[in-house]
């Protein structure tokens, strides 16, 4: 069964405790149980992870690139910031796809450029924790139909 590695940035680890009006009620322990769940439909194995240091995600994308088909990520405010993410996703050779839960450019100006997607394969924003089941929906379809 193919594995998507689903990767959360900075602070996504507050989800459902602060800020409800702009992320949701829900916290990440319900995102994950809603992307295993839709794992198990889509027949992909989901390996879900968080952290706030932008160097483990990039060791995490290097991980993936040996050993996943694809990774969704909510990069969080290093979307806005990391050449470093920018260049791990050009690297690794297996398609990313970057997500968030708000609409990131009906919001701040500085949210509105993302040095990730230029690199990823697309982008899904503004749909809530629903914004992570259309990411392995997109990866889905694309382990499906590319060669
Ligand atoms: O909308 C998204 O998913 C974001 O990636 C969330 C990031 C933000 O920097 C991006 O511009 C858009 C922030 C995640 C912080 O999450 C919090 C959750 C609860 C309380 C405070 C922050």
């Amino acid at each position: 069964m193919p594995t998507i590695f689903v990767l959360n940035g900075p602070n996504l680890n507050l989800l459902g405790k602060r800020e409800p009006g702009i992320y949701g009620g829900q916290t990440l322990a319900d995102i994950e149980a809603m992307c295993l769940e839709e794992g198990r439909k889509l027949g992909l194995t989901i390996d879900f992870r968080q952290t706030n240091h932008e160097g483990l995600l990039i060791d995490w994308f290097h991980e993936a690139s040996g050993s996943a088909a694809g990774i969704a990520v909510n990069a969080g405010a290093y979307t806005h910031t990391s050449v470093a993410l920018h260049d791990a996703t050009r690297a690794i050779g297996i398609p990313v796809v970057e997500l968030h839960l708000s609409n990131v450019h009906a919001r701040e100006e500085f949210r509105h450029k993302s040095l990730l997607a230029p690199a990823a394969k697309g982008v899904i924003c503004g749909f809530g924790a629903h914004s992570y089941i259309l990411a392995l929906n997109a990866l889905n379809t694309l382990l499906h139909t590319s060669k």
